[in-house]
């Protein structure tokens, strides 16, 4: 089973906040690949819902100090 979120990331200064936030993303149970688009403010990842909910892939993000707001 696999799922696609999107993100708004909020608070990236630089493009090592995007690296950040991919490893951060790519590093959690039930997430199979994560990107960070930069210049676009976005991240997409694909996961699996059995495992881990978008919520706690923004809590996630939010603990490294960015926001992360799921798109509709
Ligand atoms: Mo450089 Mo981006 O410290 O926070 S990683 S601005």
């Amino acid at each position: 089973e696999s799922e696609k979120a999107d993100f708004n990331l909020v608070g990236m200064t630089c493009a090592a906040c995007a690296n950040r936030i991919e490893k951060t993303l790519n590093k959690l149970d039930g997430v199979k690949n994560a990107t960070v688009n930069f210049a676009l403010e976005t991240g997409s990842v694909e996961y699996n819902p059995s495992e881990i909910s978008i919520q706690e892939m923004s809590k996630a993000v939010e603990k490294i100090g960015y926001q992360a707001i799921p798109k509709q």
